[in-house]
C-alpha cells in the first residue's frame, strides 16, 4: 500500500500535492517551517526539522512510508542530502521532482557566481542600488558591502533588526514581470543578486533584468548527491503508480 512523504515548500510541491490527493493516494506533505503562515495543502502537512538523517530515517519507519519523493528548493541542499542518505538507511524508493536551472539568453547580463560571499565580491565598489532577492537567510555577507542602497525581498515581514540599512519588500510571490519591471524602475535598481531557483515563480525579476539591461549576480546551484530526479508532476505520479517497495 503506497503511503507518500513529500518534501515540499515549493510552487512544484504544491502541484504535486494537489495530483497526489486527487489520485487518493495516502501522504503526508512536509515543509521545514521557514515562515510564519506556509499556504494549506490538500494533504496532511506537518511543520519544521525530522532532527537529521536519523530523525527522517525514523520518520520514515514510524510513519510506514513507502516512497519520498523530494520536491524541495534546489537550495534546500542539507534537506536533499539528508533525504538521499535516510531513504538509503530505510531501504525506502526516493526520486527528486526539480525544476531546470535558468539558462542565459540573448541579451542577459549575467555574473554566475559559486556562492553568496562570491555576489558580495563581485558587486561594485562604487555605491549603487542593489535588489538581493535571495530570502532572508543569506543577506549577512553583504553587510561587507555597506555602500550600496539595498532593496531586499521577504516572505515574511523581518523579526530581527537587519545586519544593515535596507528596504524590505514583504511578499511571497510568485512575481508578475510587469511588477518587476515597475519595482525596479521606481527603485532604481542598477544590480540583482539571485539564486538559480527555476521554475516561474521567480523569473520574471531575470526577465525584468534583462529589458532594463540590468546585470544579474546569478549565484549557482549546490552540488547534490545523485538521486533519480524527474521535472513534471506527471513523471513523479508514474513512478508512484509503477514502482514496487524495493524497485527504484
Ligand atoms: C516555506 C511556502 C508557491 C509559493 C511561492 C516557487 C515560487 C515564490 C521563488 C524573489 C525570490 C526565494 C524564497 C522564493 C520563491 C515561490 C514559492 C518561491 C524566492 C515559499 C514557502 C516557503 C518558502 C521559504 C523561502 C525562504 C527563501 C525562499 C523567498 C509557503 C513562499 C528567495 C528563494 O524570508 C525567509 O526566510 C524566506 C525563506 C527559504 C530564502 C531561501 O533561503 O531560499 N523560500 N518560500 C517552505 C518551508 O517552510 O518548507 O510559505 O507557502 C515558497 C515559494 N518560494 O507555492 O507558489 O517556485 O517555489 N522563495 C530563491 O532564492 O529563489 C523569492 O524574491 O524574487
Ligand atoms: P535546507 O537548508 O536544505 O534544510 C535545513 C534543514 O531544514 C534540514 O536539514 C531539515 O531539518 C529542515 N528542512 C528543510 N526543508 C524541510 C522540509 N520540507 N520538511 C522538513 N524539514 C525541512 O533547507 P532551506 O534551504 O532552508 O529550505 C527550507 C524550506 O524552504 C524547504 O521546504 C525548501 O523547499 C523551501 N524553500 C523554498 C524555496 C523556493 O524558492 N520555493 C527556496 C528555498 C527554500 P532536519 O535536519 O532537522 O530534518
Amino acid at each position: 500500500m503506497t503511503r507518500a512523504l513529500i518534501l515540499g515548500g515549493t510552487a512544484d510541491a504544491s502541484l504535486l500535492a494537489a495530483a497526489i490527493a486527487q489520485a487518493h493516494i495516502d501522504a503526508v506533505y512536509s515543509y521545514g517551517g521557514r515562515t510564519r503562515a506556509p499556504a494549506d495543502q490538500p494533504l496532511p502537512t506537518r511543520i519544521g526539522g525530522f532532527g537529521g538523517v536519523s530523525g527522517l530515517a525514523d520518520y520514515i519507519r514510524r510513519e510506514g512510508i513507502t516512497h519520498v519523493i523530494d520536491a524541495t528548493h534546489p537550495f534546500a541542499a542539507e534537506m536533499s542530502r539528508n533525504a538521499v542518505a535516510a531513504c538509503a538507511e530505510a531501504g525506502t524508493p526516493l526520486i527528486a521532482l526539480e525544476r531546470m536551472a535558468w539558462e542565459r539568453t540573448q541579451g542577459d547580463n549575467w555574473i554566475e557566481v559559486a556562492d553568496v560571499n562570491a555576489a558580495v565580491a563581485a558587486l561594485p565598489a562604487t555605491s549603487a542600488r542593489v535588489f538581493l532577492a535571495i530570502g532572508r537567510q543569506h543577506i549577512a555577507p553583504f553587510a561587507g558591502k555597506p555602500q550600496h542602497t539595498y532593496t531586499l525581498r521577504f516572505v515574511d515581514p523581518p523579526e530581527a533588526p537587519l545586519p544593515f540599512s535596507a528596504d524590505v519588500i514583504v511578499s511571497r510571490g510568485p512575481f508578475m514581470l510587469e511588477a518587476e519591471l515597475e519595482m525596479m524602475r521606481t527603485r532604481g535598481i542598477g544590480w540583482i543578486v539571485a539564486r538559480n531557483s527555476g521554475g516561474d515563480g521567480a523569473r520574471a525579476k531575470i526577465d525584468a533584468a534583462r529589458i532594463l539591461g540590468v546585470p544579474v549576480i546569478m549565484i549557482s546551484r549546490p552540488e547534490l548527491p545523485e538521486r533519480p530526479r524527474v521535472e513534471s508532476v506527471t513523471d513523479v505520479m508514474q513512478w508512484l503508480g509503477h514502482s514496487t517497495r524495493l524497485g527504484a
